[in-house]
């Protein structure tokens, strides 16, 4: 916020915190241009996740103003709150709200693990917004852009340093529970207890099967299992789990969603869905924008799905949206050692500017924007 208020740039925060800083155009009566990416990561999270489209939105307005371009249409970068969804679940809760998935309601009441509540917390860090949180009409947005790195090993080994990205893949969230009865681990005979870890020993197994039966773009992530109480001599009274699956296809992603849910009501366990993303498609014009911009500084492109959910998904609902993919180092990511090379992120905030500068109406070139070496 510092670096925007430096560039005079006008910064408002909204309900659900997100941070909103804009450079006026020539005519405030155009839709604005959007561009930005979220700063919030994961428990083991990296440096790229996020910050890399936020910061480059900045550098590329930063570049507008250092060369004198005047353009028509305002541009504003954004920061979108609890893009993750880990401490607050689901995931793309703040693009959620503006793009009209969750209501405002929705979105202020997620509550974490110990059931402190996303509104409550965004007023005591000083960040709940008085911009309102949803997309307006009145206000409509010509475009939206994300610069991200692409999460996985497609684009790297393509050897391409762009990825044009079509659209989203499909992403449902589960909380499993399987309730057992707590007891002694010394006297307790085998036969006498109600154990819940052989029946998640078995769901397990069966879901792991089911994800490799759909096929090899499906995917099934288990991130959070715990049991309770958790003590090492307590047979578990209740163990819980998360349950991640991913498909490009509507029709499979649902198959995968029976398979789960009557894998789980068979062993006795209790599944709740708490995220339903369905796969979106972005839009081709401004597709065609980023494929220009690269063409014309020089960057050959991979056209591709991403893998990854971003808040291009819920923006794509009241918004035209593309976005931009560098490849990260052996396509690793949520992880400490994610990295991408300065030429990689240079090539990513060039294909940016260009698709911003061929959206924004530029008036006046001002001084030549080329490609950037640094
Ligand atoms: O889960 C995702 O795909 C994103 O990183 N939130
Ligand atoms: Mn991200
Ligand atoms: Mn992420």
């Amino acid at each position: 916020m510092a670096w925007c208020k430096d560039l005079g740039l006008q910064i408002t925060v909204d309900q659900m915190g997100s941070i909103f800083a804009r450079k006026k155009g020539l005519n405030p009566d155009l839709p604005v241009i959007l561009s930005g990416s979220h700063l919030d990561s994961q428990p083991s999270g990296g440096r790229f996740d996020g910050v890399l489209g936020v910061l480059a939105a900045l550098e590329a307005v930063h570049t507008i103003i250092d060369h004198g371009i005047s353009h028509h249409h305002d541009i504003e970068i954004v920061s979108w709150t609890n893009e993750e969804g880990v401490r607050f679940a689901p995931a793309m809760v703040a693009s959620g709200v503006y793009g009209g998935a969750f209501t405002l309601e929705y979105g202020l009441d997620r509550i974490d693990a110990d059931g402190i509540r996303l509104g409550d917390e965004l007023k005591r860090i000083g960040c709940a917004g008085d911009r309102s949180a949803v997309f307006n009409p009145e206000s409509p947005v010509k475009a939206y852009l994300e610069l991200h790195i692409e999460q996985g090993p497609v684009l790297e080994r393509s050897g391409k340093p762009i990825g044009v990205v079509a659209g989203v893949q499909g992403i449902r969230w589960y909380d499993v529970t399987i309730t057992g009865n707590e007891t002694h681990a010394g006297p307790t005979p085998m036969h006498l207890r109600q154990d819940p870890v052989p029946v998640l020993g078995k769901l397990i197994a069966r879901l792991y099967d089911m994800v490799t039966a759909h096929g090899p773009d499906a995917r099934l992530t288990i991130g959070e299992l715990a049991a309770s109480p958790g003590s090492r001599n307590t047979v578990p009274g209740t163990v819980r789990f998360t349950i991640d699956i991913r498909h490009p296809d509507a029709t499979i992603l649902e198959y995968m969603h029976r398979d789960v849910v009557s894998i789980c009501t068979e062993l006795g366990a209790h599944c709740s869905k708490i995220w339903d993303s369905p796969p979106v498609h972005f839009d081709q014009q401004c597709i065609a924008a980023v494929e220009a911009a690269a063409t014309e500084y020089g960057y050959p492109f991979l056209s591709m799905v991403s893998g990854a959910g971003h808040d291009a998904v819920y923006v794509s609902r009241v918004a035209p949206v593309a976005m931009i993919f560098i490849p990260c180092r052996d396509g690793v990511s949520h992880n400490e050692s994610e990295f991408s090379t300065p030429e990689q992120v240079t090539a990513g905030a060039n294909v940016l500017l260009g698709t911003l500068l061929r959206l924004l109406n530029v008036q006046d070139a001002g001084q030549q924007t080329t490609p950037f070496s640094h």
